[in-house]
């Protein structure tokens, strides 16, 4: 026992509760044929809860963790700490980055043997635990090397030590039984064209991303691959934008159908869009994979990985997680962190059981929406013309037999009502 979160009992569902419990997230209820625990598949992301300071740009460290600090020693109370949180909590995954969970050490081969060291003592820990692994992902992006980039570094042995860190990252991640290996290209863009060679880059990009599958198939893992995509921060312009551009360049290295995405709400913010914009974009090119939920500050335009808290906004979401037939090899993981001044183990209890109830309001009022069936009839309603045999033969016609009908038949067309407000009003009966 670690005894940091001593006096802080296990979440129960208990809808009266005024205190640290679930009002919403009842694990075992059935929502459209299935157990709410299987819809969601909540994560915990070791870095955000375990790894993370409090720093911010103008400050440090605000937190005061008993395991801070670079020995395994350390690492292995924080493994505890975080397996006694998983329980407390009652999540069936976490998620990691190799530098969230091993001290770095002074030679390549040293860090290697630290991370594997607490890869068996993470699997030491699942066997007594309900908690597996979401996914795995290699941090190519904190340490000073990675400052002009991972895969796209001017540099060839920094896409050698990245390549290496990947490898073993898919390793550790295959080995625990991980249900897919993610890529966020941290350091993947530019900060200055003046110094910066961006086809080179690109290609650099594409053939790592290549490579990592052809790793998959080589060590038989058969988890999803997914790639992240964000389009600033840290990188002044990155290479992987946004779902639209990881598509192109997915086609334009031959990947698609070996990867999909792991799409966070704060990205898709970052980027432009709303998050159900980017499920929505991922689900009708066949990329859906995972969510990272999250909340973007709307006013700050960082990366603000706030606990979502939005209702509406996150039914948005389920909604369109739902229409992609919900999550296979994904889920949904907590990319998200406490504010600098939380300092106490219970606003990490509070920060996640709140999040997970704010994602069982919206994914319950989504499945209500579903069942209701009215916003998709009313889709359906609007797009009825393109159901005729007429209309689908034209889309094998040409402009000039189209031309002719235009004038034959007299056609005269009228604009029909998109019917925004009341599709809202629809909604809100639900949220
Ligand atoms: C950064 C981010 C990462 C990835 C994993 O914005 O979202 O934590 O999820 O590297
Ligand atoms: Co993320």
């Amino acid at each position: 026992m670690a005894h940091f979160f001593d006096g802080i009992e296990g979440l129960r569902f208990d809808p009266a509760s005024t205190g640290t419990a679930f009002r919403h997230y009842n694990p075992d209820e059935i929502v459209l044929g299935k157990r709410m625990e299987d819809h969601l598949r909540f994560a915990v992301a070791y870095w955000h809860s375990f790894a993370w300071p409090g720093g911010d740009p103008f400050g440090g460290q605000t937190f005061d963790r008993p395991w801070f600090g670079d020995t395994m020693e350390l690492a292995k109370l924080k493994a505890d700490v975080a397996f006694e949180m998983f329980d407390l909590l009652g999540v069936p995954y976490f998620c990691w980055h190799d530098a969230d969970i091993r001290p770095e050490g002074a030679t390549f081969a040293e860090s290697r043997r630290n991370f594997e060291e607490i890869i068996d003592y993470f699997e030491g820990k699942m066997e007594a635990c309900k908690t597996k692994l979401l996914w795995g992902t290699a941090n190519l992006f904190s340490h000073r090397r990675f400052m002009s980039g991972a895969a796209t570094n001017p540099d060839p042995d920094i896409f050698a030590w990245s390549a290496a860190t990947v490898k073993l990252c898919m390793d550790a991640t295959h080995k625990l039984g991980g249900e897919n290996y993610v890529l966020w290209g941290g350091r993947e863009g530019y900060e200055t064209l003046l110094n910066t060679d961006l086809k080179r880059e690109r290609q650099q990009a594409g053939r790592f991303l290549q490579m990592a599958v052809e790793y998959k198939h080589k060590i038989g893992f058969k988890g999803a691959i997914l790639v992240e995509p964000k389009p600033q921060e840290p990188s002044k312009h990155q290479y992987d934008f946004d779902v639209a551009t990881v598509y192109g360049f997915l086609k334009e290295f031959g990947l698609e159908g070996e990867v999909q995405m792991n799409i966070e709400q704060g990205h898709a913010i970052l980027a432009g869009h709303s998050f159900e914009h980017e499920l929505a974009l991922a689900s009708s090119l066949g990329l859906f994979g995972s969510i990272d939920m999250n909340r973007n500050d709307y006013q700050s335009g960082w990366d603000t990985d706030q606990f979502p808290n939005n209702v509406p906004e996150v039914a948005l979401a389920y909604y369109e997680v739902l229409k992609a037939g919900g999550f296979t090899t994904g889920g949904t993981n907590f990319d998200a962190k406490l504010r600098r001044q939380s300092l106490d183990p219970v606003d990490l209890i509070a920060g996640h059981a709140g999040a997970m109830d704010v994602c069982a309001r919206g994914f319950k009022a989504a499945a209500a929406m579903m069942e209701d069936g009215t916003l998709e009839a009313m889709r359906a309603e609007r797009y009825a013309g393109w159901e005729k045999d007429a209309s689908q033969a034209m889309l094998q016609s040409d402009f000039a037999s189209i031309a002719a009908r235009v004038e034959d038949s007299g056609i005269d067309p009228q604009p029909t009502s998109g019917r925004q407000e009341i599709l809202e009003n629809i909604v809100n009966r639900f949220v």
